[in-house]
């Protein structure tokens, strides 16, 4: 196997430091995460958002949950922090006067919802209240800084979390760009986005940080001292703003690869 990523090397050679915690809308002791695969509660549908349905824990990963839409496939699966308030203990919905909705893309007639749902919960094991915890406040204000580092979900993989830098800030948002991938992956967000953690935060919680990726972005400086700059895609040591220099890569293949121990998507 290779050799573990770790930060305070890595900001060490990045001549980078991380994010203050209070910059997050995360808590500074990550929520415990005593929920189990299988059992049941509320969430909002996050292709319909208006919606409430009901949702299976289906893994479990740090502090999140993936979570799956009772009645959908398993093709729209979805990660959610113990503490968003994206969920919530069966029963919360009606308490409060709402109505549970099929999923978007319920596989059923919806028709056959009513009944649905009746079965779907009849013996189901529903997450107990005290597992799911408060939502932390929002930070005020937007305290990041251009090259922070910090630890942020990879929108397109979102069970992937990966190290990053902050790019750019405008006003409450900040640029998220994920070390060593050439800008593909890379979003602006909310700077109280949940998807953001301070580094730290995997090792905390028992979560998997992916290390960073191969591919280092050509500058037209670093072009210049490159015979070859198509062929070079060494692992990126480099914040957007200042290039530290780059270390031998340790023990992993140059290339455009994927970093070792991580599914093909
Ligand atoms: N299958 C994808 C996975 C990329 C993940 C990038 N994240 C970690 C920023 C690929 O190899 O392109």
């Amino acid at each position: 196997k290779s050799e573990q990523f770790n930060w305070d090397d890595y900001l060490k050679e990045t001549e980078s430091i991380a994010a203050p915690l209070h910059c997050f809308r995360q808590s500074r002791i990550p929520p415990t995460n005593d929920f189990k695969v299988g059992m049941k509660l509320e969430a909002r549908d996050p292709r319909n958002v208006t919606s409430v349905c009901i949702a299976t824990v289906i893994g479990i990963t740090g502090a999140r949950l993936r979570l799956r839409l009772d009645g959908s496939d398993n093709k729209n699966d979805f990660w959610r922090l113990v503490d968003s308030s994206d969920i919530q203990p069966i029963g919360t919905c009606e308490k409060k006067g709402g109505m549970l909705q099929p999923p978007l893309g319920f596989q059923m007639n919806a028709s056959s919802w009513p009944m649905f749902l009746l079965r779907t919960l009849n013996g189901a094991e529903m997450a107990p209240a005290a597992f799911f915890k408060k939502e932390p406040p929002k930070p005020v204000p937007n305290c990041f800084k251009v090259g922070m580092k910090l630890e942020a979900i990879d929108r397109k993989n979102p069970y992937l979390i990966c190290p990053a830098t902050i790019g750019d800030v405008k006003g409450d948002e900040v640029f998220v760009t994920f070390d060593g991938w050439r800008g593909a992956f890379d979003y602006w967000c909310r700077c109280d986005s949940r998807d953001i953690f301070p580094v730290g935060w995997c090792s905390l919680t028992g979560d998997a940080l992916q290390p960073p990726g191969n591919n280092v972005s050509i500058t037209k400086s670093s072009a210049k001292i490159q015979s070859s700059p198509s062929k070079v895609t060494r692992r990126s040591m480099q914040s957007p703003q200042k290039s530290a220099p780059v270390p031998a890569p340790r023990g992993r293949k140059p290339g455009r690869g994927k970093p070792p121990g991580q599914s093909a998507v």
